[in-house]
C-alpha cells in the first residue's frame, strides 16, 4: 500500500531533479514561449474549461503558450500533481482531495457542510489561515496553487426513480451504491452521507449510471448536465453535501522561470478566470433545476438538516480530523456568512 508518506518521499526526490533543472519546459531567456500543458478530467465544455480557454491563455499568450487537453486524455484523473511535481506536466485544475493524498490535512477542505458557498471558499483562500498549507504544496510537492475556482454544490443523482426510493435522511441512502471519485477523502464522504461508496474515474460514469453499474454519483447540475447524466438517471437529491472546490495548479519550477511581471499577468489571469468560470456556474446552477425536470428528472429537497448533522459528526469522529491544523476549523467557520 502507497501511504501518504511513501508517496510524499518518493516525489521529494523527483521534485528535486525538478527544481535542479529536470524540467524540459521551453526558457524564456531564448525568445521562445512557454508551453503550459493543462490536464484536465472535465470536458471542453465545463464552465471551469471554457473560462481557462477564454480568458487565462490570451491574457498570458505573449510569453507562453496555453495547452490545454480535456477528459483525462493527457493523464489519468488524480495522477495530475504527481506528473506537474516530475515535471512531465506543467499545469492541472486540482482538488482539495487529491491534494490530502500527499497531505492529510488538506482533508479539511473536503469535509461535508464545512464550506457554505462560492464566496466563503474564497474567503478561506485568501485568508491568512490557508498559507502554511499552500507553502507544504509549494516545498514539497513543487506546485502552486494559483486561484481557488467554484464547481458547486454536489448533489445525489440516483438512477431509481423517487417512487422507487425517496431519499430524506442518510438511512435512505443505506445499501446505495454510488460512485464517487477515487481516494479516500471521497470515499469517506459517501459513507458520510450514508451511501455505500465505489470508487470510480469521471470519464468512466457514464457508462456505470447506463449499465447500472453503479446506483447512482455525486456532483454539482451544471456537470450532470454537461455529461447527461441526466439521460442515465430519474432522480436529484438536493444534499448539497459539498460546496465543491478546485485550484488551478501550476508547477513552481515553470513558475520561477517567469519574470515578476508574468507571474503578476499569469496570477492576475487565473484569478480572472476563476471570477468568470464562478459566476458562470452559479448562475447555471439557479437555471438548472427547471432544466433538469424538463427532462423528467425529479428533483427534491431531503431533510438537509439530518444530512448536515449525519456529515459533520462522522468526520468530527475521523481520523481526518486528527490531521487538522488546531484552530482552522473554527477559523474557517468564522469567515463564512453563517
Ligand atoms: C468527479 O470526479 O466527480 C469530479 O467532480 C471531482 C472534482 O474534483 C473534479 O476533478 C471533477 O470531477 C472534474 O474536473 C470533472 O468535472
Amino acid at each position: 500500500m502507497i501511504t501518504n508518506l511513501t508517496r510524499r518521499a518518493t516525489l521529494t526526490a523527483a521534485l528535486a531533479a525538478t527544481l535542479m533543472g529536470g524540467f524540459s519546459g521551453a526558457a524564456l531567456a531564448d525568445g521562445h514561449a512557454v508551453q503550459l500543458r493543462l490536464s484536465a478530467s472535465g470536458s471542453e465544455t465545463d464552465q471551469r474549461s471554457v473560462a481557462m480557454a477564454e480568458v487565462f491563455g490570451p491574457a498570458i499568450a505573449e510569453f507562453a503558450d496555453y495547452q490545454p487537453s480535456y477528459n483525462a486524455t493527457l493523464f489519468a484523473q488524480g495522477t495530475e500533481l504527481e506528473a506537474i511535481s516530475r515535471g512531465n506536466l506543467e499545469m492541472s485544475i486540482t482538488s482539495a482531495q487529491e491534494l490530502a493524498q500527499f497531505f492529510p490535512e488538506f482533508s479539511i477542505f473536503t469535509a461535508g457542510y464545512v464550506h457554505q458557498d462560492a464566496a466563503h471558499q474564497v474567503a478561506v483562500f485568501n485568508d491568512p489561515l490557508f498559507e502554511p498549507f499552500h507553502q507544504r504544496v509549494i516545498d514539497e510537492l513543487g506546485v502552486r496553487l494559483l486561484s481557488v475556482m467554484y464547481l458547486g454544490r454536489r448533489q445525489v443523482n440516483l438512477r431509481q426513480t423517487r417512487d422507487e426510493l425517496e431519499v430524506m435522511t442518510p438511512a435512505d441512502l443505506a445499501g446505495v451504491n454510488l460512485r464517487m471519485p477515487g481516494t479516500d477523502a471521497w470515499q469517506f464522504l459517501g459513507s458520510a452521507l450514508g451511501a455505500s461508496p465505489t470508487p470510480l474515474a469521471f470519464n468512466e460514469v457514464y457508462t456505470a449510471l447506463s449499465s447500472g453499474a453503479v446506483d447512482g454519483q455525486d456532483n454539482p447540475l451544471p456537470t450532470v448536465v454537461d455529461r447527461r447524466f441526466y439521460e442515465v438517471t430519474n432522480q436529484i437529491v438536493l444534499t448539497s453535501h459539498l460546496v465543491d472546490l478546485n485550484y488551478i495548479a501550476i508547477s513552481e519550477a515553470v513558475w520561477q522561470e517567469f519574470t515578476p511581471e508574468q507571474q503578476a499577468i499569469v496570477q492576475a489571469a487565473a484569478d480572472e478566470a476563476a471570477e468568470l468560470g464562478r459566476t458562470r456556474q452559479l448562475a447555471l446552477e439557479d437555471e438548472l433545476v427547471a432544466f433538469l425536470e424538463g427532462e423528467g428528472m425529479a428533483v427534491y429537497e431531503p431533510d438537509v438538516a439530518a444530512f448536515r448533522e449525519a456529515v459533520q459528526a462522522a468526520y468530527i469522529d475521523s481520523e481526518f480530523a486528527e490531521t487538522w491544523p488546531e484552530g482552522v476549523l473554527d477559523q474557517i467557520n468564522a469567515l463564512g456568512a453563517n
